[in-house]
């Protein structure tokens, strides 16, 4: 919650285009849950494990954004156009990330096949580090508005601790993912570059999103960018992104030789 209750004139459009992109958000999420589970079979058995939990993120995801659309709603007063931030609850939403993050790297892991006694160890050290990025985020996402305008403030200190192991994680990931490229069919090395690509322009989008205060917009509008930035950035780095580890799975079970039944 937020942590003064100020209220924010924020008026009818930026409610409505916060509200309208929840409500995309929730139709993108619900569907690609819908298409993962459908999808099972028709990868190989060895990687249906990573569409099941592709389907369990965009799962826990539309859950979330459910209850994240009704705080929304509930901290906004229509007949007045003011906006209450005590109102808004961002825990959802990074309880999301604490729950979405590392499955996420989970499907990347399993996808990349690398055997149990590699995949343990990695999956371990970079959930930490996930947990970590997380954890040291919210004490900065729940400030008030007025003190997310200076970099040089306490804002600006929990953004930098978390983008420490936020760093640690891409440069892993940029490392394995590329290794694992190496030895891949041609088909499936394009497809872990644009995985790669994927991850690292959603993923960092979020420290992005988070800095937008900084970059002298009014109150309201910087709500509503973090808001919709937010919102945006899940739909690519949860849906987007599990329909390309589909899409590696598919191609990887063809160079398996593994065929669909008809
Ligand atoms: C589905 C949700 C995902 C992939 C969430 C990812 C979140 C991040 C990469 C957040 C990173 C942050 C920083 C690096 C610094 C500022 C605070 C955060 C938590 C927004």
């Amino acid at each position: 919650m937020g942590t003064e209750s100020t209220m924010i004139a924020l008026g009818s459009d930026g409610y409505m285009l916060v509200f309208n992109m929840f409500s995309f958000t929730i139709a993108a999420m619900l569907s690609a849950f819908v298409f993962f589970i459908l999808r099972r079979s028709a990868v190989a058995p060895q990687y249906r494990m990573s569409l099941v939990v592709s389907s369990l993120v965009v799962g826990i995801a539309a859950y979330h954004y459910i209850r994240i659309f009704d705080s929304w709603n509930h901290a906004y007063d229509m007949a007045t156009g003011m906006y209450n931030p005590a109102l808004f609850n961002d825990a959802y939403r990074y309880v999301d990330w604490l729950l979405t993050v590392p499955l996420l790297l989970v499907e990347l892991i399993l996808v990349l096949n690398l055997g149990r006694d590699k995949s343990g160890p990695l999956l371990t050290n970079l959930s930490i580090a996930a947990v970590l990025m997380i954890a040291l985020g919210y004490p900065g996402e729940v400030m008030s508005a007025t003190a997310k305008t200076s970099m040089m403030s306490e804002y600006g200190m929990w953004g930098f601790l978390s983008t420490i192991p936020f760093a640690y994680i891409l440069f892993v990931l940029w490392g394995k993912l590329g290794s694992a490229m190496e030895s891949q069919p041609e088909r499936v090395r394009v497809l872990f570059r644009n995985l790669r690509l994927l991850l690292i322009a959603t993923w960092g989008f979020y420290p992005i999103v988070y800095c937008l205060p900084y970059f002298g917009m009014d109150i309201a509008s910087s709500i509503v960018s973090i808001q919709t930035g937010y919102a945006i950035a899940d739909v690519l780095a949860k849906a987007g992104y599990g329909v390309m580890i589909y899409a590696i799975a598919r191609e990887k079970s063809a160079a398996d030789g593994w065929r669909e039944a008809a």
